[in-house]
Formats: structure tokens, C-alpha cells, sequence
């Protein structure tokens, strides 16, 4: 999973970059995007850490993808920036409201780029596939069974709707799977504030029109995140900043993101591992090692609250909450998963 920060020209996209990852933006990896990789905060994890005292402990990272910002003005460099956000599997608009940009305006601006952008991708296919079954190759009625799913889609961009909201068949997905199309993928809203004042009004409507919003003021905190402790907490008072939104953000940016976290936990490691919402105990299996889903035959869980709660996994088998299951059951944020796999 790797999430991309995306937006307009100097928002505070590489800022947060800094802050959420820890690493420098290099001016060298500007056009084509650098990755950082983010922990998770996770309180279970430290409970986990806590009960077991491992030798190894692997908490949760996301990847994120810092981008070059979009020029405001259309323009042809543009096509060539977008296709960094592409490579991304989740966004972050990051709008620069420090520095005078009005969030909802430029929200909607920048969802009708991503759906023209959408568009060219998808009626550059659209065209060719027509021109193909007009010369009647030996592949036209696969020709025709993918313009059969594009056509659709394009419809739904012409009516301003954003793909992310629709239902998609497995063909559809199958057959824009390629274009990695823009709208499709999930996107927070993170407004970049001039300090740490929420502006409630703002927020009320960015999610009355289904947006995921966090406000924070990630260029100031990075900033302060410079200094040393006294002038840090002078600053900090100035800005009205009591704590940092490091956690906040990444919270927010799971969430947005489907995933969940189970965890595998031993005296020797303590580990966290992400997964899509939804997914079974064989998915969560093959997560951890292909060989626990090719050879799986049973998953034993127990919620990490239950096993922090009750001290060990003797006293969560008394209370009768450690469960055996089969592949098809779905793992629930917050499982302690065991494997029985033969190989
Ligand atoms: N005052 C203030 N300045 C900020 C804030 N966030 C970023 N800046 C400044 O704005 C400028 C641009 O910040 P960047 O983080 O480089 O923005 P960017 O979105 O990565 O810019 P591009 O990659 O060029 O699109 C820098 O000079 C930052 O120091 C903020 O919250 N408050
Ligand atoms: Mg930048």
C-alpha cells in the first residue's frame, strides 16, 4: 500500500512528507516522487511489546509517496506529474490553507483534474480499441469485450461522477486495473493551516460532501520539530500547538485506506501486519508467508484487547474468548492470529 501526498504547487505536500516520515525530501527525486515509509502508532502493539518483551519488535509501516504539485494553470507538464499520483494506491490532498487557498474550492478543482485526466486515459483506450475491431484483427472479440466494459465507466466520468463511488464488476476492475485510474483510489483531505485552530465550519462541509478531512498545521509543526526543547514549547504555546498531529494524521490516513491490523506475537517477535478490511483468515495467512496459505489448515484468534485485558492466553481460553477458525473467516481489526499450516 503505498500512499501518495498529492496536490497543488506548493501546499505543504513535502512538509507533511517530512513530518509523517522523518525523511529530507530530495530535490534530485523531485519529478519522480520519493518514498518514505511512516510507522503506525498503535497503543495495542505497544501493549503487545509490554506483555511479551520480544527480541525483535515490527510495528505497522505505510509507505508514502511525496509528489510534484500540479500547476494550477492546465498545462502539459502536468500529464507528467499525474502520473507519479498514479503509482499511488491511496491519496492525501494536502491544501495549502496557510498559505490563502479555499479548501472546498480547491477540493472539487482538484477532483475535476484527476476526472479530465481520467478521461484522456480512458478514451485514449476507448478510441483504439475501435479502430482496432473497424480492421476486423483476429483479436476483435476480445476488442469488443473490453470496449464493453470501458464504455460504461467513461459514462459515469462524462456525468461528473467520481469512479471511487461506483460499483465496479470484477471484469471492470479487471479491465481498468492498468490505467491505475485516479478517481478510483480513496482520498483525506489534509488542510494545511497556518496554526492549530480548526476551522469547524470548513470541516462541517468538506464532510458533508463525503470528504475525509484532517486539519493541522504540518508545516509549523515541522518547523518546530527543529528546535530545541524551550523554544519549541514557546513556538508551540504562539501557534496554539498542545500536541503533535503526527498520530492523528496517520490514524486518519488507515482509516481512509480500508486496512486493519492483526498481529503474530511470540517472545520472539512481536509483529503487526496491515490487511485489507474484510479480508479471511487464509488472506492474512499468505500475508504473513505463502506458504501458511498453501499449506493452512486451521487460524487460532483472540482479540489483542481480550489478551492485554486478561494477562495471557491461559486466562483467554478460560474466559472462553480464543477461537478456532477456518479460511473462510474474516479477520476483525485487532486479532492475535496463530497459523496451523503443512507443508
Ligand atoms: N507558514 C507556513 N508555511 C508552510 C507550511 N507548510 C509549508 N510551508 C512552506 O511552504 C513552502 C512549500 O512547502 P513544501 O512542503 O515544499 O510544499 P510542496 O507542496 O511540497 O511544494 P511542491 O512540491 O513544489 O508542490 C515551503 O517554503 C514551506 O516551508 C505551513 O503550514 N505554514
Ligand atoms: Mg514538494
Amino acid at each position: 500500500m503505498k500512499i501518495g501526498l498529492v496536490g497543488y504547487q506548493g501546499t505543504g505536500k513535502s512538509s507533511l512528507f517530512e513530518l509523517l516520515t522523518g525523511v529530507k525530501p530530495d530535490p534530485s527525486k523531485v519529478h519522480t516522487g520519493q518514498v518514505g515509509v511512516a510507522t503506525v502508532p498503535d497503543r495495542r502493539f505497544d501493549g503487545l511489546v509490554k506483555l511479551f518483551n520480544p527480541k525483535k519488535v515490527t510495528p505497522a509501516k505505510m509507505e508514502l509517496l511525496d509528489t510534484p504539485g500540479l500547476s494550477r494553470e492546465q498545462n502539459e507538464s502536468n500529464n507528467q506529474r499525474m502520473s507519479v499520483v498514479r503509482e499511488a494506491n491511496a491519496l492525501v490532498h494536502v491544501i495549502g490553507v496557510f498559505a490563502g487557498a479555499d479548501p472546498v474550492a480547491d477540493a472539487a478543482r482538484f477532483e475535476e483534474d484527476m476526472m479530465l485526466a481520467d478521461m484522456q486515459v480512458l478514451n485514449n483506450r476507448i478510441d483504439r480499441l475501435k479502430a482496432s475491431i473497424g480492421k476486423h484483427k483476429p483479436d476483435k472479440e476480445q476488442s469488443e469485450k473490453e470496449l464493453a466494459q470501458l464504455e460504461p465507466i467513461a459514462g459515469l466520468l462524462n456525468e461528473g461522477k467520481l469512479l471511487r463511488e461506483a460499483e465496479f464488476s470484477a471484469d471492470q476492475e479487471a479491465a481498468t486495473r492498468s490505467f491505475s485510474l485516479l478517481t478510483r483510489k480513496q482520498v483525506l483531505l489534509v488542510l494545511n493551516t497556518a496554526d492549530a485552530k480548526t476551522d469547524e465550519a470548513v470541516v462541517k462541509q468538506l464532510t458533508g460532501r463525503g470528504y475525509s478531512v484532517v486539519m493541522a498545521p504540518a508545516g509549523i509543526e515541522l518547523e518546530l520539530a527543529a528546535l530545541d526543547e524551550a523554544e519549541r514549547a514557546m513556538f508551540a504555546a504562539d501557534y496554539g500547538i498542545t500536541e503533535s498531529s503526527h498520530d492523528r494524521l496517520l490514524r486518519a490516513l488507515f482509516d481512509v485506506t480500508e486496512q486493519i491490523t492483526f498481529y503474530t506475537s511470540d517472545e520472539k517477535e512481536v509483529r503487526a501486519w496491515l490487511l485489507k478490511r474484510g479480508s479471511t483468515a487464509l488472506v492474512a495467512a499468505g500475508t504473513i508467508h505463502s506458504d501458511l496459505a498453501r499449506g493452512f489448515i486451521r487460524a487460532e484468534i483472540m482479540a489483542v484487547d481480550d489478551l492485554l485485558r486478561l494477562g495471557s492466553e491461559r486466562e483467554v481460553k478460560a474466559a472462553g474468548l480464543h477461537h478456532v477458525v477456518g479460511k473462510d473467516h474474516v479477520v476483525q481489526n485487532g486479532d492475535e492470529i496463530v497459523v496451523r499450516f503443512n507443508v
